[in-house]
């Protein structure tokens, strides 16, 4: 170049800021350190939120739930190894829900980790990430970071949505480049997530099969949550008379109030339904694999409804299958069933609305104890009060009994207002996902923790002050894991599962700033939460919860292997 010729430079750095902001990702969560210290501040300086936390565990579990909340990537950045490894179970997280995530690590030097020759942080990032995701890239020169990116946004909300890892070793944040080649290299991804449409003949014979049935059943997971076809599932469920069980995440796609919903009716329809037609939900764990007792007798043919196609049989025949995305699958079931549907028997519905009246009525008693300290019913009571009279607040749910029983007992009303634990029923999504909520939709966030659940993410309490959010966390204090009374009979240590007693979580949040609240009954607890709903105020109450009141796993203790050599 010819002397005093100036050419504009731009660099790693930029660039990778430049790619986010061009395919509309405005946020990162992340936790600072070489070698993206920088890369945080100028991020932030370019008009992208950078939402700093405490621990990238929970910087990682709020970018799944804002892929979730938006069918976008949520980003997550991390350090080298120690950071990464902190962020990869939150990469693996998302990726076991099928939320859309990019983990964005820095990284070592590439010759001394390959020679093995102790550099800062050293590790092989890319291949230890590679089997706990979807994807994995690492990117080596400047002028690739723009097609980097782009691989990473396609291959996270493309098909079934998971994790993506990308590898940005510590050099290429330097490396520079003309401006003008730079620009030229980036890559707005179009059309990210294709419509993938169903074929007829799938929809038709799923039609077919749903049609001929005496006991249908629809269930619902969060992939139909996920997909935002509120509307068409809305028409589709409605159109067919089909009563409809919602997995967690999905309550409120549907409101758990509506009148085909029988999620009060759970054990009922899974024994006694005939045809199942599954929508964004799959056969794992949650649903008994789609056979044995809790599916009863009755023999079932099974309809499935899911973009990914080896879902299909993975657990029990499908009869049949349906490939497609949720919204374009619906809305051609909506077409195709045309104006001459018929609702399924009365004699069906009619049991069904009758088994969920009973169980409602056997519950209500329960919700009115004013009980102090309380029991769980008595807390949850107040508190599904509170998403009745504010049904845009979102919902965050971890613990054992906190977790099984909130989700039964609290109502929901809009579609993905409820964020929970997820398909590993995962301890420590807590405060990530209350922060990315909070962040990502702007309404209000309600986080029903368990104590030890609450243990996993806690310190965040300070990210929520520090960025004030309207966070109201109520921590279900029973003194431990599952309950708080168990002994230790052998010497002087507390029992594994049991904390100290009386601790007061409330002042925590006081130490940040934020409003602290001890709430011993019922009363004392619905004050506190209305009046934090409606300040808006980062606010943690802990609620005192009878320490002998849960039970072992919660719903789940049937999980737990047991000893026959056990000394009791
Ligand atoms: O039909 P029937 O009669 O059967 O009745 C059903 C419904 O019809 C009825 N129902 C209703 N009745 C009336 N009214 C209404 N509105 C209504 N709605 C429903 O109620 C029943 C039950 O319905 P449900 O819940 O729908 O059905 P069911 O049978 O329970 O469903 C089965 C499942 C499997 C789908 C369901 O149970 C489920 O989704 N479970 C998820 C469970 C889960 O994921 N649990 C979390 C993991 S437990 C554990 O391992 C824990 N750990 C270990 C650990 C973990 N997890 N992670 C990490 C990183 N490290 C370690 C730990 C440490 S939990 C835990 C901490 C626990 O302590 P905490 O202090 O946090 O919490 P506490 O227990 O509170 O102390
Ligand atoms: P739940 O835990 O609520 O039962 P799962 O996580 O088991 O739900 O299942 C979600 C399913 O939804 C996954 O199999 C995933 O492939 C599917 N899925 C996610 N998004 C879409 C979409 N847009 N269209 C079709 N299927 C989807
Ligand atoms: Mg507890």
């Amino acid at each position: 170049e010819a002397p005093g010729t100036e050419q504009e430079l731009t660099d790693g750095f930029h660039l990778v800021i430049d790619a986010l902001k061009l395919n509309g990702i405005n946020t990162i969560y992340n936790v600072p350190g070489i070698p993206i210290t920088d890369l945080g501040r100028m991020a932030q300086a370019a008009g992208i939120r950078v939402i700093s936390f405490r621990h990238e565990q929970n910087a990682g579990y709020a970018a799944g739930i804002a892929g979730y909340l938006t069918k976008k990537p949520g980003v997550c950045l991390t350090v080298s190894a120690p950071g990464f490894l902190n962020g990869l179970t939150a990469l693996a997280h998302a990726t076991t829900n099928c939320y859309p995530m990019i983990l964005v690590s820095g990284s070592s030097e590439r010759e001394i980790v390959d020679l093995q020759q102790g550099d800062y942080e050293e590790m092989d990032q890319l291949a230890i990430a590679k089997p706990l995701c979807k994807a994995a890239y690492r990117v080596l020169h400047a002028q690739d970071i723009g097609i980097g990116f782009a691989r990473a946004i396609r291959a996270a909300v493309s098909g079934r949505p998971g994790g993506v890892y990308l590898d940005l070793p510590a050099k290429l944040f330097g490396q520079v480049m003309s401006a003008d080649a730079g620009r030229k290299s980036l890559v707005k991804v179009i059309d990210a997530a294709p419509a993938q449409i169903p074929s007829p003949a799938s929809v038709k014979r799923a039609l077919d099969v749903l049609k001929s049935a005496k006991r249908p059943l629809i269930i619902l997971g969060k992939g139909a949550a996920y997909a935002q076809a509120d509307e068409e599932i809305k028409n589709f469920v409605e159109k067919s008379g089909v009563p409809f069980l919602p997995m967690s995440m999905a309550k409120g796609l549907l409101p758990d109030t509506h009148p085909q919903c029988a999620g009060a009716a759970r054990s009922t329809v899974l024994k006694e339904s005939e045809v199942v037609l599954l929508i964004g939900a799959r056969l794992n764990w949650l649903l008994s694999h789609g056979k044995g007792k809790s599916w009863g007798e009755a023999p079932k043919k099974f309809i499935q409804v899911d973009i990914e196609p080896r879902e299909m049989d993975s657990n029990v025949e499908i009869v049949a299958p349906v490939v497609g995305d949720i919204g374009s699958v619906v809305s051609a079931f909506n077409q195709a069933m045309g104006a001459g549907w018929t609702a399924p028997p009365a004699e069906w519905t009619k049991a069904i609305s009758s088994k969920r009246e009973e169980n409602v009525a056997k519950m209500a008693p329960k919700l009115m104890n004013n009980k102090s300290p309380m029991d769980y019913h008595g807390a949850l009571g107040v508190l599904k009060n509170v998403i009745k009279e504010y049904p845009e607040a979102i919902l965050v749910n971890e613990g054992a009994n906190t977790l099984d029983l909130a989700r039964g007992v609290i109502d929901m009303y809009r579609p993905r207002k409820r964020l929970d634990v997820g398909t590993w029923g995962v301890m420590g999504i807590g405060m990530g996902q209350a922060i990315a909520a909070a962040l990502e939709t702007g309404h209000p966030v309600l986080a029903v923790e368990g104590d030890s659940a609450f243990g996993f993410s806690g310190m965040e309490v300070e990210t929520i002050c520090r960025y004030n959010l309207p966070i109201c966390v109520v921590i279900f204090n029973n003194d431990g894991i599952y309950r708080g009374t168990d002994v230790n009979g052998a010497n002087a240590d507390p029992a594994t599962t049991v904390f100290v007693k009386g601790a007061r979580y409330d002042k925590m949040m006081e130490a940040f700033g934020g409003i602290g609240v001890n709430a011993t009954s019922p009363d004392e607890l619905k004050r506190a939460v209305n009046e934090a709903m409606k300040s808006g105020k980062p606010t943690l109450i802990n609620a005192v919860i009878d320490p002998a009141a849960g039970s072992e796993s919660g719903r789940i203790g049937n999980l737990n292997p047991q000893s026959v050599l056990q000394k009791k």
